[in-house]
């Protein structure tokens, strides 16, 4: 896999490299086509997208829902979520989003035909219908970490969302299945600071609407098949084959917020910024959540990152600013990782003052990617051939992001699929990109 020689390699050279691993990335081909409801509300076209509610009273309705995930391999997989009141299933579940000190409620409404509960790590006193939510027992048995909705049945769980911070909710019972099977989703926490700032904390200070997520989750379809067909599964035989970022496989995972041809994946995971210089001071603010049962190496191409929180906690201690910079992100089964990023124009490339010193190749004997501008300068548009392909609109750069557990760039065997996005490195401010 060419990523490997990325690494090593200098900043200049990646976008000549990047035309090539395009051309065969885009190869792939089309995606699964699906019936196209309309998308329920305008959402930003890039990042995060939240499902806000009352403050400081903030009230949910879930309710499982069943639907299909469309993969690169033009498969459909029979998957369960949890939807909004009203709404489809999606996958992933819906990004909800509180304030610090919100007394948050919500109801789970279970239409499964087997016993379905939430659990939200990191919160602290939860309650089910009032009391303490606790692990239920049969014997000495262990058979939810929550008190569960019945099917047909429903469950209140409530607590006060004490500290900001990314986390994860999720089902509580048989999370082997349940939680593969699709019952994830986000819980955003944002602090009494303010917009802008992800914990209290000086150093998790971004820019308010550069704030992106990654969530990395996996699916067998043997087992989503054998939920579907009511059959029993061995969980010994337990082999994903998909690995998805905000429930998508490359190339979707890099498509729009609420794509058209992914009814039922909103989430886009492109991470969109602006050289980082005096008219954007402020880095953007991507959480990485890992809701699989492996670690993620997650491998930004092109810059480091800043860890500044991990698992709904800033890293900081007392006054002291223990926040590290990053190149790949380990992110553990069930962490959440808060990372700062920004890119710097280094070598004066937005300016066409700083000459590449290669050769550039006669036209015939490059490939052009899809997204190469024809330059390799930033905003800057070079010549494309007649004919050539490209999605290129200002002259911007796309540098890959991807899960580094290699074997996992796959979808069921496609290679150059998966758990893929990329960074989009717009011209500085002010530009006239889209
Ligand atoms: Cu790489």
């Amino acid at each position: 896999m060419p990523t490997l020689l990325f690494t090593h390699i200098r900043p200049r050279r990646i976008r000549w490299a990047l035309v090539l691993m395009l051309v065969m990335a885009l190869s792939v081909g089309a995606s699964t086509a699906h019936p196209q409801p309309a998308a329920a509300q305008p959402v930003p076209t890039d990042g995060i997208v939240c499902t806000n509610s009352g403050s400081p009273n903030a009230a949910f309705t879930l309710t499982t829902q069943t639907g299909y995930v469309g993969t690169p391999d033009d498969n459909v997989v029979f998957s369960w979520g949890f939807a909004l009141s009203g709404s489809p299933f999606q996958y992933p579940s819906p990004v909800l989003c509180v304030s610090e000190g919100d007394a948050v409620t919500i109801v789970l409404n279970n239409t499964l035909s087997e016993d379905v509960s939430l659990v939200f790590p990191g919160q602290q006193n939860v309650l089910a219908n009032g009391a303490p939510s606790e692990p239920q027992f049969s014997g000495s048995t262990v058979t939810s970490l929550a008190p569960v909705a019945a099917p047909g049945g429903s469950m209140s769980y409530s607590f006060v969302a004490s500290e900001p911070g990314t986390y994860i909710y999720e089902s509580g019972t048989n999370p082997m299945k349940q939680v593969n099977m699709g019952l994830f989703g986000v819980l955003i926490v944002r602090p009494s600071r303010g917009a802008g700032y992800a914990y209290n904390t000086d150093n998790s200070k971004f820019t308010a609407d550069k704030e992106f997520m990654v969530l990395l989750s996996e699916i067998d379809p043997m087992l989503n098949r054998a939920v579907e067909r009511g059959r029993p599964f061995n969980f010994n035989n337990y082999r994903p084959r998909y690995f998805m970022l905000n429930g998508r496989g490359f190339p979707d995972s890099i498509a729009p917020n609420n794509a058209s041809w992914l009814p039922s994946q909103p989430y886009g995971s492109l991470v969109r910024v602006n050289p980082n210089d005096a008219s954007n001071p402020d880095p953007a603010l991507i959480r990485y959540v890992n809701v699989t049962g492996q670690d993620m190496p997650f491998h930004p191409h092109g810059y480091n990152g800043r860890v500044i929180g991990r698992d709904g906690r800033p890293l900081v201690d007392g006054s002291a600013d223990i926040s590290f910079e990053k190149y790949s992100v380990n992110i553990g089964p069930g962490q959440t990782w808060d990372v700062t990023a920004e890119w710097h124009d280094a070598e004066q490339y937005a300016e066409n003052t700083n000459a590449v010193p290669v050769v550039i190749p006669n036209a015939q004997n490059i490939a052009y990617g899809e997204f190469y501008s024809g330059s390799p300068y930033l905003g800057i548009p070079g010549a494309i051939p007649v004919g050539a392909p490209n999605q290129n609109q200002c002259g911007e750069y796309y540098i890959i992001s991807h899960n580094h557990s290699l074997f996992q760039i796959t979808s069921w065997g496609i290679p150059m699929t998966g758990p893929i996005t990329y960074l989009r490195v717009d011209p500085p401010l002010p530009n006239n990109c889209p």
